[in-house]
């Protein structure tokens, strides 16, 4: 069949006129306007699957309207993340900034997010891209500024080009403003801009937003205990991340790169649906893993190297965050195995210590003591343990807390102390690592006082993490899919 397509090029392409004569040439104009009705169904679907990945729509209502009671008479302004520069013109892939997302659950660029409770009309309301075909062929699906408003529940929905003309109206009757400052400094200048003219027009109406609040102190504490659908997601990413992690020391062995044990990490990621790696992965062999954020990867493995693995992926916006440390080829040295006896057994103490009531500091304070008292067993420390523990003389082998909130940032939101003196306290729903660690770099300065390590010692690094939910009567492990034992390590 041949059919003259000039007609409907010209019309199309180039916005000319001509009449359209033959029928089949109008067949063609309803084809391609169906191709595109059918192109928009499929990135609707798009749509749907990534939802697979994330909480219910309706939980982030329920959201919405927790922190809307505790914002009153103010109004709560969230901005999305930006794309960020790689190289030239090529960006990053995108990843919303998890407050927004944990509110919206929208996931694109250029966007802000109000929540004024007081409002009359518009309680929850977007300032999103609109709809463009053209760049959308280039940058990826664009949802619009009619369908974020009904798939995102708001109440109003306006192109972000309309921010500076129409938020004011949302901040006008406000007493108070909910911003965090420092994500974007433009934007940051816009919201002191509307806060000045709030304060400017306070002698003629009797009201102003009196004060800018950090929304942080509102909003992280809801984000630090999880929700059922959120453990799910959870679950997931650990999983995954525990499945790599198998996999990763299946194919470790002397003579490989750390890269190569990298890439089957990642191929795992991946291809069990995760978006990939968490955070940059650390594959640090011999006397790499002193280094606490090693992510070069590229030495070849020597035979009895320890090899340090942490890693975890990002599944939808959850987070996995993993660390084993074993002997790639299947034997611990009688000082590694020394070493690793005492971090595991600093670990499962750790883990004991986490369960609800406990102060968050206890299960690292649990693991300090196991580690100094381990290395004054081996005379690698000397003195009293609590002189040491209280000079921190054991720092030169061991540097960094035992743990952090995990979630939807790998270090969670949320504080670790509600006062100077006063630790958060576990509570079901609370996601967190546990994962101590010895570090004897082969230039390793001890403490003053204490004795210069041996030789034999020098290059051992290792670091035992497992992420752990806390239930109603202690705690679950999220990642107990990965062996740790000495007995499971060796072959
Ligand atoms: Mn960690």
């Amino acid at each position: 069949m041949k059919v003259n397509l000039t007609p409907l090029l010209n019309r199309f392409l180039f916005k000319k006129k001509e009449p359209i004569k033959d029928t089949i040439t109008i067949v063609k104009i309803l084809l391609v306007i169906n191709i595109v009705k059918l192109r928009d169904k499929k990135a609707c679907i798009k749509e749907k699957d990534r939802d697979k990945m994330s909480v219910p729509r309706t939980e982030y209502l329920q959201r919405r309207q927790k922190l809307m009671e505790k914002i009153g008479n103010g109004t709560a302004i969230f901005r999305s993340a930006s794309l960020a520069t790689m190289h030239n013109d090529v960006e990053h892939i995108f990843r919303q900034d998890s407050d927004f997302f944990y509110l919206t659950g929208f996931n694109e660029p250029e966007a802000v997010a109000v929540l004024a409770p007081h409002h009359q009309e518009h309680r929850f309301i977007l300032f999103v891209q609109p709809k463009d075909p053209q760049k959308e062929t280039w940058t990826g699906y664009r949802i619009g500024v009619e369908a974020a408003k009904i798939e995102y529940g708001a109440d109003a929905a306006y192109p972000i080009a309309e921010l500076e003309e129409k938020l004011f109206q949302y901040l006008a009757k406000a007493d108070r403003i909910y911003y965090h400052f420092g994500r974007d400094r433009d934007f940051d200048r816009t919201i002191i801009g509307f806060w000045q003219k709030s304060i400017a027009m306070y002698p003629k109406n009797g009201y102003a937003a009196t004060a800018i609040e950090d929304t942080n102190f509102i909003l992280h504490p809801h984000r630090q205990v999880k929700s059922a659908a959120e453990i799910e997601m959870m679950r997931k990413a650990t999983a995954i991340s525990a499945q790599a992690h198998n996999r990763a020391r299946e194919y470790a062995q002397p003579g490989h790169y750390e890269y190569q044990v990298q890439a089957e990490i990642e191929h795992i990621f991946r291809q069990q649906g995760a978006i990939g790696p968490a955070y940059p992965s650390i594959v640090a062999s011999g006397a790499n893993a002193c280094i606490l954020h090693y992510i070069e990867n590229d030495r070849q493995m020597e035979e009895n190297d320890l090899l340090l693995i942490d890693a975890g992926c990002a599944c939808g916006y959850y987070n996995g965050d993993i660390t084993r440390t074993f002997p790639v080829s299947g034997k611990f040295t009688p000082e590694q195995k020394a070493i690793y006896e005492i971090v595991l057994a600093a670990q499962l103490e750790a883990i004991a210590a986490v369960k609800p009531g406990n102060p968050y500091n206890q299960f690292h304070e649990t693991a300090v003591r196991v580690l100094v008292a381990g290395l004054i067993d081996l005379g690698l420390l000397v003195g009293d343990i609590d002189e040491i523990i209280k000079e921190e003389k054991y720092k030169p082998f061991y540097m960094h807390k035992t743990g952090h909130w995990l979630g939807l940032d790998v270090h969670d939101a949320g504080g670790y102390k509600n006062r100077p003196d006063s630790w958060q306290i576990l509570q079901p729903g609370h996601i967190l690592t546990v994962e101590p660690g010895i570090y004897i770099a082969p230039d390793l300065k001890p403490a003053e006082g204490q004795p210069e390590v041996p030789q034999k010692w020098r290059g051992i690094g290792i670091r035992i993490e497992d992420d752990l939910l806390v239930t109603q009567d202690g705690h679950e492990i999220l990642t107990a899919a990965v062996p740790k034992a000495i007995a499971d390590l060796e072959h």
